[in-house]
């Protein structure tokens, strides 16, 4: 019986995976790392990798198996940007572990994840380079025009990192004013520290 349930919930959570664009949740908000500029159709956005990592150790006093992008992960956040407008994009590896990249790609479902990303795999060329990761605080500039509507994600390139859930969903859309981002609760663990504001 209770497996009953379990295989649908399964079914239910697939179908839901294969309709990206339907986000489950909280109001579209501009975060202060989102700063647009309407007239020159254009959005500055800076991203911290492992933005979270210590104050994750600090809560739990372990490392845990976390890696997030502004402290969010595993598409527990979309990025919508309007169609056309050209990204400005900053990218920040504040692990103090590990290597990270940033990288435009197409929605994968779980099941379907490359073991690992490479540039091939890149939306419109656009990746930190190299795509195994930048080091430890390095910084770098990610400039591309978002100019196809359609649902993507932004992920980390480096080894196993998308399966490990490093990535964030990125949407293009030609109804909108402005970049907002969209927190969804529903894969957002209570336990966790929030996402940078
Ligand atoms: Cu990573």
């Amino acid at each position: 019986m209770a497996m009953e349930r379990f295989t649908r919930l399964v079914l239910l959570a697939s179908a839901l995976e294969s309709l990206p664009g339907i986000v489950l949740a909280g109001e579209p908000f501009v975060p202060s790392w989102i700063k647009n500029d309407p007239t020159a159709k254009t959005v500055a956005i800076e991203i911290v990798a492992d933005w979270n990592q210590v104050e994750r150790f600090r809560r739990g006093n372990i490392r845990t198996d976390i890696i997030d992008f502004n402290g969010y992960w595993g598409g527990n956040l979309t990025i919508i940007v309007p169609a056309a407008w050209t990204v400005q994009l900053e990218f920040i590896n504040g692990s103090s572990s590990f290597r990270h990249s940033l990288m435009v790609t197409r929605v994968y479902a779980q099941s379907e994840m490359p073991v690992k990303l490479t540039a091939e795999d890149a939306i419109w060329g656009a990746y930190t380079d190299p795509p195994e990761g930048i080091k430890l605080n390095e910084r770098r500039q990610l400039n591309f025009v978002a100019k196809d509507v359609g649902n993507y994600f932004l992920a980390c390139a480096r080894q196993t990192h998308l399966m490990d859930g490093h990535w964030i969903y990125f949407e293009v859309r030609d109804d909108l004013k402005q970049a907002v981002a969209i927190v969804d609760e529903s894969k957002f663990p209570q336990e966790q520290p929030p996402g940078r504001p």
